[in-house]
């Protein structure tokens, strides 16, 4: 961006005046609420002037910033009312999940343990039975411990012995989690109660005393009052080990880092019980430090560092953050590791202990799919899943040479989850597809030749998979790299170009997005005609760590690009058209919706960016953000500072029809309509950006403009007691679907089909 348009911005407000709004919706005027504006919030960054004049917005306590929540909440609410398939929408949707589902069991001692959902309970309950053949009964349900669904089980780990629990709650989706533990024979909780806990691993010692855990210093002020909502950056990470039936004061501080206090730490207890890992991050790119200590030779145990203070002794195996090492098994002191050392598409690795400079390959890197988990089962065998083309393939491997023993047949989707031990030979594995809904399927290692046998299938009354078709495209880029897509339709459609069409993608921080049933998206396919579209960009995982760096820093742009380039193969392949498009993204994808809006506004008819990251100057200060300037970079750095200033949503929200485009063949000369989505207790992404960027695209747009061409809506929806997405209560997912679909669908002009 040229400094003369920075300066533009800083005077904007200056030059334009305050006119209300003539966004129209059903041909009635949007009246936008009027927002103050301050001038005098003016940053230098490397010797740019950078106005931010709704600063005050990144106050949530704020009074002014509750009115402002509030009067967008109604103004969006006026909006939905008049889409007229909303309540369809919530119906259908409803429909498609009153349905039990489970995820696959695992095994501690002789008891198995499960989630399961009867179809619409708010949370997931935890059940346990003896044996595969007992009788399952609930161990803990959270749907009892809040009346509105929004406290959730966020993590639980089982002691070896099988007699106790640990459990954390999360209440309205916020990151911070609380410890609990119960007595599983009598389902009685202890009086345990571990506080602060947030990016933590719970992991127990073998003698089944205790665990170890990771937290944060409490927040400075307000604390426990209403956690979650506060913006207040996440530092000095601890790791300690807690002794059951004791006060979290007396808990052991087994390692912290004051001198680099971004840094985290999870502690890790390998299979035999014998070490515990050290595994230690600071920003959320694929690489840790990796420290060990052997429990066993400890003196006293860990039992002596109650009466002494001091660590943990450590021993550092890996101390750089040149690449990421995540333990798969040991045998005494060797260790198995699933590294990207050296290996973009991540391969298996060993070493001794004893000799920590020896290390050989054990599966070497595939010279074309990814190596994405390996998990150790029956003695000496381990099952191992790769994305080949973004499609997992399964395979069974000798665990000391690593040589292919089998392939076990799997069809398109994701491997949800995985139960496997050392000394188990069944394992479970939890399976899901476009198309698939769910299963769990069970497999004998002992076998000859191990089969998949379905131990539970999750089936969805009213839905027909043969009512679709799903293909995988590979079209290209801006600069000619070939981007996979999944594009999943109503059977046997015609390229007419007249479909609407959902366009869906993430591209980044290495996470890679795999086909998997969504209830709602199969209610758009099957009653609106949708074309759903999964483009898998660069910056995540598809292919490795290569595909993930060539969208990240300084060539972030990419992921954009190819987004873009999603949106025109869809178009000149016949399945849709600008105003029957609708993209949709979430987190690191609502940034990537933020961008693509700007840089084409002319291309897409709907836009629902959901917990997006949209002040790329100022994301760093917030909560864990300071973790994903691996991925973006940080304003305070020149360099950086350049990459971000040219796509930031924030600043770059311009009048299309005061630009030429690159593009400008079809120029609408308007934004599509557009929905930003976000929460009170998202903590992940705090809410800030999202109002933002909402109130700046609404001033630029809309209401500092007299009869402005801009009357596609610009709106936002600001979710209550909930957060960045996980832990939300069966009724706010329904709702907040049907809320943005019927939106996405008034806007596209698409129908229903009964
Ligand atoms: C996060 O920020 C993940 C947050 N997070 C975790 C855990 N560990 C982390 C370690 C380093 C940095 C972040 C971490 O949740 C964790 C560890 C153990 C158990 C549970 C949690 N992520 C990015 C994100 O949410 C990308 C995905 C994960 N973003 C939001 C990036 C931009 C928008």
């Amino acid at each position: 961006m040229a400094k003369q348009d920075l300066n533009l911005l800083v005077n904007f407000s200056k030059r334009t005046q305050t006119m209300g709004s003539l966004a129209v919706i059903d041909d009635e005027p949007l009246q936008y609420p009027v927002a103050r504006r301050d001038d005098s919030v003016v940053d230098d960054y490397h010797g740019m002037q950078i106005a931010d004049p709704y600063r005050w917005l990144e106050d949530p306590d704020a009074e002014e910033v509750k009115v402002f929540v509030q009067n967008q909440m109604k103004l969006t609410e006026s909006v939905l009312e008049k889409c007229e398939v909303r309540e369809k929408l919530r119906e259908k949707t409803t429909e498609l999940l009153d349905h039990p589902r489970f995820n696959a069991p695992f095994k501690r001692g002789n008891k198995y343990f499960y989630m399961h959902n009867s179809g619409l309970q708010a949370q997931n309950v935890l059940y346990v039975q003896d044996g595969l053949d007992g009788e399952a009964e609930v161990l803990l349900d959270p749907n009892r411990l809040s009346k509105d669904g929004t406290i959730s089980l966020s993590a639980f780990s089982v002691s070896e012995d099988a007699k106790y629990l640990s459990y954390a709650l999360s209440s309205s989706g916020s990151d911070w989690q609380s410890i609990r533990v119960m007595r599983i024979e009598d389902k009685n909780d202890e009086s345990d109660t571990l506080s602060w806990v947030k990016f933590s691993c719970i992991s127990w010692t073998h003698d089944n005393k205790g665990f170890f855990y990771s937290r944060f210093p409490a927040p400075k002020e307000g604390a426990g009052m209403d956690a979650g909502t506060e913006t207040d950056s996440n530092l000095y990470h601890e790791l300690y080990y807690h002794f059951l039936g004791t006060d979290q004061s007396e808990d052991i501080l087994c390692w912290r880092d004051p001198e680099n206090p971004k840094y985290r730490f999870y502690g890790h207890v390998t299979e035999d019980g014998k070490y515990v890992l050290l595994h230690i991050d600071e920003t959320c790119d694929p690489v840790n430090k990796l420290y060990y200590c052997d429990m066993s030779a400890l003196p006293e145990g860990l039992d002596g560092y109650r009466k002494r203070t001091g660590l943990l002794p450590f021993v550092k195996l890996i101390d750089g953050f040149d690449a990421e090492y995540r333990v798969i098994a040991n045998d005494e002191t060797v260790f198995t590791f699933l590294t990207n050392k050296d290996a973009p598409k991540y391969k298996l690795v060993r070493v001794d202990l004893k000799e920590p400079r020896i290390w050989s390959d054990v599966v070497p890197e595939a010279e074309k799919d990814v190596l994405t988990w390996a998990r150790a089962a029956n003695g000496s065998q381990m099952i191992v899943s790769y994305l080949s083309d973004v499609k997992y393939i399964l395979q069974i491997r000798d665990l000391n040479t690593g040589s292919l023993q089998h392939q076990l047949p799997i069809d398109i989707g994701t491997i949800l989850g995985i139960s496997a031990r050392r000394n188990d030979s069944i394992v479970f594995i939890h399976f899901s597809g476009f198309l698939t809904p769910g299963i769990i399927y069970q497999c004998n290692l002992e076998a000859e030749v191990p089969n998949m046998k379905i131990f539970r299938e999750i089936s969805v009354p009213g839905f027909d998979r043969s009512d679709f078709d799903v293909d995988q495209v590979f079209y290209p880029s801006k600069d000619g790299t070939k981007i996979p897509m999944f594009i999943v339709t109503r059977k046997n459609i015609t390229l007419d170009g007249s479909h609407p069409c959902l366009l869906y993608g993430y591209g980044g921080f290495n996470i890679s997005i795999t086909p998997s049933f969504s209830a709602s998206r199969t209610v758009l396919t099957r009653h609106l005609g949708v074309v759903f579209c999964l483009a898998n960009v660069r910056g995540g995982g598809e292919y490795g760590e290569e595909w993930h760096k060539a969208a990240q820093l300084a060539k972030k742009q990419n992921c954009f690009d190819d987004f873009v380039s999603a949106a025109e193969y869809l178009i000149s392949a016949g399945y849709t058209q600008p105003k029957k498009l609708c993209i949709e993204g979430g987190s690191n994808g609502g940034l990537l919706i933020g961008a693509c809006i700007n840089q084409r506004p002319d291309l897409f008819g709907c836009a629902l960016a959901l917990v997006g990251v949209m002040d790329m100057l100022r994301f760093h200060k917030f909560t864990i953000g300071h973790a994903w300037t691996s991925e973006f970079g940080c304003s305070e750095n020149k360099e950086d500072f350049h990459w971000l200033i040219k796509y930031s949503p924030l600043h770059n929200v311009r009048r299309p029809w005061e630009l030429r485009l690159e593009s400008d063949q079809s120029c609408q000369c308007q934004y599509p309509p557009t929905m930003l989505l976000t929460a009170d207790h998202d903590d992940r992404v705090v809410p800030l950006h999202t109002l933002k960027l909402l109130v700046t695209m609404q001033y630029v747009l809309c209401t500092s403009v007299k009869n402005s061409p801009q009357t596609n809506p610009i709106i936002g929806r600001i979710e209550c007691k909930a957060g960045h997405g996980a832990g939300r209560p069966t009724q706010k997912i329904i709702d907040e679907a049907a809320d943005r679909y019927s939106f996405m669908a008034k806007m596209l002009g698409a129908s229903w089909i009964e």
